[in-house]
């Protein structure tokens, strides 16, 4: 196709002044730019579509990824960023308007978090401010994008990162809507990337996927060689069988099966519609944007988002990295989901709850466990232990969420209640409180969401 034939989005009025605004600071800078962002997935991809773009104007910069912007870093990046210097925030600022206004630098936030203010000094691009639900519509990554296309269309290769960044914040969970829904539409008519509707199996063959991932997780096979050599065999194909060569009674066949048994097993009715998916092939990249995402997140998730973010600039040799990352980032879930399946969660009413030793991972092992094989008539606490204190991560089924259940209310209330403190949104909330305390929280807990259900 000729460029000029191409396809593109539409951005509303409003939209697309405040992108030229945008484009003409980054234009007319010419010294280094200061980039933070956020340090998981889709903070890693909103950074390195702003760093490509950059690169491609050449101009220099300098990145920091970061997992929270406290007033601590709001000092740091004031005072030591000369103030000649352009500073673009992304996947974070929008809760931090007000200080921003009062920089010395020009400031450019990018964020999708509710902002606080449109802000009277900086440049403030957040789809909340422009009629597109951040929660949902847009990430950090996918606004981004809008930015390095009105800079230039030759930018549009950077497609891939905001769609593999949206997925990192799980906006494609039953579908894109929205404006990521038209990127990825358009980012397809383009030939950058194409959609398929499969199960969602991560390797190529069936029998690694069921050992190497533990999403979607069978309960006795997931992680366990014997198990799935004999389920694979019992499916009527080899451990080589690759799902895309199997023909497409073999696809039913597999897709039926694994579905039954995600039923049996007690998953949530999410994880079992979830089981087929839509994927979206990156030619670029050469991998699913999902797996893209998975790699991102594994860095993160082992302290190592520097990785991530030279992987997302197109180092090769951060690729084998990231890869080494996620083989041991899956084996530590995939260990710990198996330890819970042969010791569930202790119960009360209306909640259950487990420790881990590995406290980043407490909130994805409530999250999956929830989705895939605990009681989901209760809410779900992973509690790991520092410093005389328990750092609790709260995962509720949609079920009990449309039945009334908000953790972020009742992590807050429990939180007070023992001198901790806590909060979230309605399915997914966190604490912090004093080990001492923890019997009392639970308790706390276990009563005002027995409130929650019954009013
Ligand atoms: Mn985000």
């Amino acid at each position: 196709m000729a460029e000029e034939e191409l396809p593109g989005i539409i951005f509303s009025a409003g939209l697309s002044r405040r992108l030229e605004e945008a484009a003409d600071v980054i234009k007319e800078h010419k010294g280094i730019v200061r980039i933070l962002s956020h340090y998981d997935p889709d903070g890693i991809t909103a950074a390195a579509i702003v760093c490509k773009m950059l690169k491609r104007r050449g101009n220099h910069f300098q990145t920091t990824l970061s997992k929270k912007l406290d007033d601590r870093r709001m000092k740091e990046i004031r005072e030591s960023t000369p103030e000649e210097q352009l500073i673009i925030l992304t996947d974070m600022g929008s809760s931090r308007v007000s200080q921003l206004d009062e920089f010395p630098q020009m400031v450019i936030v990018v964020d999708h978090h509710q902002p606080e203010a449109e802000g009277d000094n900086i440049i403030h691009l957040n789809p909340h401010l422009f009629g597109i639900d951040g929660a949902r519509e847009a990430s950090a990554s996918s606004f981004a994008f809008s930015l390095a296309v009105t800079l230039d269309e030759k930018n549009w290769d950077l497609a891939s990162l905001a769609i593999t960044g949206a997925i990192g914040d799980r906006q494609n969970l039953g579908g894109f809507k929205g404006y990521n829904e038209e990127l990825a539409s358009v980012t397809a008519q383009r030939e950058l990337l194409k959609t398929e509707v499969v199960p969602d199996l991560k390797s190529s063959t069936v029998y690694d996927s069921l050992i190497e991932h533990p999403e979607p997780y069978f309960v006795g096979v997931t992680g366990r060689k014997r198990q799935a050599s004999r389920f694979v065999k019992w499916l009527g194909l080899e451990k080589e069988s690759e799902y895309k060569e199997l023909d497409d009674d073999k696809k039913r066949f597999l897709t039926s099966i694994c579905t039954l048994r995600l039923l049996r097993q007690g998953a949530t009715a999410e994880a079992v519609e979830n089981f087929v998916t839509t994927k979206y092939w990156l030619y670029d990249w050469d991998m699913y944007a999902d797996e893209f995402s998975a790699l991102l997140n594994a860095c993160s998730r082992q302290g190592d988002q520097s990785t991530g973010l030279a992987m997302a600039l197109g180092d090769k040799s951060a690729l084998e990295t990231a890869i080494q990352h996620r083989v041991k980032h899956q084996e530590c879930i995939i260990d710990n989901l198996r330890k819970l399946e042969g010791e569930p969660p202790k119960t009360l009413d209306n909640v259950q709850y487990f420790h881990t030793s590995e406290p980043p991972y407490a909130g994805v092992l409530a999250g999956l466990g929830t989705l895939y094989f605990f009681d989901d008539t209760k809410a779900t606490f992973g509690i790991s232990k520092k410093n005389g204190n328990d750092h609790i991560s709260a995962r509720a089924p949609r079920q009990l969420v449309e039945a009334g259940v908000n953790l972020g209310l009742a992590c807050k209330e429990a939180g007070d209640n023992v001198g901790g403190v806590g909060g979230g949104h309605n399915v997914a909330a966190g604490a912090t409180v004093p080990s001492k305390k923890e019997k009392k929280f639970l308790n706390e807990l276990d009563r005002i969401i027995g409130e929650q259900l019954t009013n």
